[in-house]
């Protein structure tokens, strides 16, 4: 051990680099007391109770590894810092909350960030103490029990069978209908039950209407934690296996724990006759996370007592039995608030406020964090629908989906909505939907869900009566002159979801110039610049770009670009947090800003290189050595927006890195250049110094000025400062009143001198 623990009782520190030998000799090890550091990240390890002979830790790192159990740590009292991110922990003590290091944390979830934490949900962590002890209260007080209840979804091409799964799950003596019936919208059905290891499992499922046009309600819809049935039906051999994989991936994992749903791929045979077109090792090869947790089956629902669907029923049943949500513990009075809720289950909707704190109240649940956890439990296992971040429709909890569903559809089926190009009056909407039975509060609430900013489906239009349904807009792209363009953005999807660009309408309607979009692009315009932005296919990759193409002068082309892209990112953010994508900027080398299409750096490759302190990048297409500097000053701009992108999680780049090579920019016109390249060395000076120049330097020496020549009580006090702050002798105390005057003359008149020049090289 001496050769890791030199010194014994004596060494206060260690910093291990591991291999598996040394990884056993530290677990091995007799007595540690006296080690105070210990990093033991990316080791793999799973249990950590050897670290009770290292007693004295006040620092141990445990990331990256394999840890489910933490309780051994209530033992290291004298630990200053943890940090157990990427673990595999489900269940906390009580204890590991009371330790001091941990009481002392100013973020608690940071310490235990990517766990597959059930308990305490991290959603009581994020909230801190206070929420986390109440936890362990309501469970101590109440006692706890499982709920055993799960959301299914069913997806898959139109006529599929998925309408027909969901009813023969739910009645077991179910026909299937000779005729076809579209589902619209979504149908709920919570009747399916079964027995898994002693535990009865009651399951919401929810049955996806196939046709394309309701794919928009995908992003809203599809969820994590729950199960995915995805159907293909042999009969036509249609289905689009890679958009449903790609959206399950999307969508079907919760990006907190890492957790991809489990997806069961159902074959629906007819008359026995197997599919041809599901190419299994392809989309095991491609979804490999997916493929980890998938099953196969082919059958027909039309044979009863058919062997392979009670197979195919065993299956699903397994795997939700498996999924964590479904057996959490949860306090016995949330189980009495779920009948209450159900009780009321003939209205499509309760209200948060008084409705549902009342349930909550009858049931002994005053906490309004815990009311608020509830809701959202309960939208996870499918029994409601909450949108909790929505300060409208978060006013209600909705009991029976369908009618809002189906309310939104009739909208986006109209055939004269279609031929309107998606524009209506709220005058037309209403009518529509009274005329279909809904109430005065019902259209209120589907209004809202049109109208409201969480899902971007439409807006209204300037100084117009008239709303947009922006998925309505046909895609026919109209005649759009342009001529050049000065900056060239992409950002590649391997999978692009729908209805990017259609919520990116909406939210940059205020830009929109003279209508100009169309179902995969739009046009906007800002002050002197012009940007185009437009969903393509990728010809390299086989995916998804939105390609932007931005002209105009000056710096407003930065503006445009950082405000496409916040938008675009959080689009992403909201409602696709799994998704893929890389950023693309165009070269602007000699070549390629005159070529019809420049060639492209990666983003995070570019960034790679300026932190490796390059320079420049070579233009494959033109052999010219690119400035870096130039490239990026060329798309980005240097300034507080840098640090909102930065919060929004995007990567970006230094702005002084930019700056002292300014000189270099081939975007300056000739004339700039010129007056940059005169200046060169003072400019790089001006930037260094500045803003402390103007305010630090200047104003320190004019003060010393002064002091020296009106108050020589002064001098030894700002003599001693200026001489060891600025190695400055000053002369003697006979000189103070002509060297006070001197100072603040020469500083005052290079202050005067600098500024003017820096003022004529900025407004160039
Ligand atoms: N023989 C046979 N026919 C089936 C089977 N599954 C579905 N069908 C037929 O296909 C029709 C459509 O099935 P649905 O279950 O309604 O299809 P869906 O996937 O719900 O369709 P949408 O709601 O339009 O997306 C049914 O009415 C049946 O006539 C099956 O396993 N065997
Ligand atoms: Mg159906």
């Amino acid at each position: 051990m001496e050769e890791y623990f030199p010194g014994g009782g004596g060494i206060q520190y260690l910093k291990v680099s591991l291999s598996n030998a040394v990884l056993d000799k530290i677990k091995s090890a007799e007595n540690m007391k006296g080690i105070t550091f210990l990093d033991l990240s990316h080791t793999n390890i799973r249990d950590i109770n050897f670290l009770n002979k290292y007693s004295d830790l006040e620092i141990l790192y445990l990331d990256d590894n394999e840890i489910e159990d933490v309780s051994l740590l209530s033992y290291l009292t004298r630990l200053k810092k943890i940090s157990l991110r990427y673990n595999n922990i489900k269940l906390i003590d009580k204890s590991f909350f009371q330790l001091e290091v941990i009481r002392k944390s100013d973020n608690i979830s940071t310490i235990v960030f990517g766990n597959p934490l059930i308990k305490p949900p991290i959603e009581i962590i994020e909230q801190g103490l206070a929420s986390i002890f109440s936890y362990f209260k309501q469970i101590e007080d109440q006692g706890t029990e499982r709920l055993y209840e799960a959301k299914m979804i069913i997806v898959g091409e139109p006529g599929a069978g998925k309408t027909t799964l969901m009813k023969k799950m739910c009645n077991p003596k179910y026909e299937v209908p000779q005729e076809e019936y579209e589902t619209v919208g979504i149908e709920v059905c919570s009747e399916y039950k079964f027995i898994f290891k002693n535990a009865e499992y009651r399951v919401n499922i929810w049955d996806f209407g196939g046709q394309p046009i309701q794919y928009f309600l995908h992003q809203f819809f599809l969820t994590c934690d729950t199960i995915y049935v995805l159907l293909a039906d042999d009969r036509r051999e249609l289905t689009n296996f890679d958009y449903w994989f790609k959206i399950i991936k999307l969508l079907g994992k919760n990006y907190k724990n890492d957790v991809q749903s489990p997806v069961i791929v159902v074959l629906n045979e007819r008359n026995c006759k197997t599919i041809t077109s599901f190419n299994r090792n392809l989309y095991r090869e491609n979804f490999p996370e997916i493929a980890q947790n998938m099953k196969e089956f082919s059958v027909d629902f039309a044979f009863q007592e058919d062997k392979r669907f009670i197979n195919m029923i065993d299956e699903i049943n397994r795997k939700i039995a498996c999924i964590e949500v479904v057996n959490k513990e949860i306090p016995n009075k949330w189980k009495e608030l779920r009948t209450l809720i159900m009780e009321n289950q003939y209205k499509n909707y309760i209200k948060y406020d008084n409705e549902y704190v009342e349930l909550c109240n009858q049931c002994g649940i005053s906490d309004e964090y815990e009311q608020k956890e509830i809701a959202q439990y309960f939208h996870t296992i499918g029994i409601i629908l909450y949108f909790e971040h929505d300060p409208f429709l978060g006013e209600f909890l909705f009991l029976e989906p369908n009618w809002l569903l189906k309310g939104t559809y009739l909208i986006f089926s109209d055939e004269e909505l279609k031929k309107q190009n998606g524009k209506f009056t709220k005058d037309w909407i209403n009518n529509k939907w009274s005329e279909n039975g809904y109430s005065l509060i019902q259209r209120k609430i589907l209004l809202n869900l049109l109208t409201n900013s969480k899902f971007d489906l439409c807006y209204q239009l300037k100084g117009s009566e008239q709303y947009l349904i922006t998925s309505l807009i046909r895609d026919i792209k109209p005649q759009i002159i342009w001529p050049d363009t000065d900056l060239y953005f992409r950002i590649q999807y391997p999978f692009l979801p729908k209805g990017i660009i259609s919520r990116l309408i909406v939210r940059m309607n205020e830009d929109i110039k003279d209508n100009l979009i169309w179902g995969k692009g739009l046009l906007i315009e800002r002050g002197p610049v012009q940007a185009l932005i437009t969903e393509e296919e990728d010809r390299n990759t086989g995916g998804k770009i939105l390609n932007i193409k931005i002209k105009g002068q000056g710096i407003y082309k930065q503006w445009i670009l950082l405000d496409i892209r916040k938008e675009i990112i959080s689009i992403h953010k909201n409602t696709f947090p799994n998704i893929k994508y890389n950023e693309l900027l165009g070269c602007i080398c000699s070549k390629c800003i005159k070529a019809p299409e420049p060639r492209f750096y990666n983003y995070s490759d570019l960034l790679g290189f300026i932190e490796n302190k390059r320079k420049t990048i070579e233009c494959y297409s033109s052999g010219e050595n690119v400035s870096l500097a130039a490239l990026f000053q060329s798309a980005f701009r240097e300034d507080e927006d840098y640090r909102i992108l930065k919060n929004e999680g995007m990567v970006i780049l230094n702005p002084s890195i930019v700056n002292v090579n300014q000189i270099n920019n081939p975007n300056l016109d000739h004339s700039e250049n010129h007056l940059a390249s005169k200046f060169p060395p003072y400019l790089k000076f001006l930037k260094y110094l500045r803003p402390k120049f103007y305010n630090r330097i200047t104003y320190l020496i004019v003060i010393t000025g002064i002091g020296l020549f009106s108050k020589p009580i002064w001098f030894s006090a700002i003599n001693s400062i200026v001489k060891t702050k600025y190695e400055i002798t000053l002369i003697d105390e006979r000189t103070d009143t002509v060297l006070g005057l001197m100072l603040i003359i020469v500083s005052l008149f290079y202050n005067l001198i600098s500024k003017y020049i820096e003022n004529k090289y900025d407004k160039r």
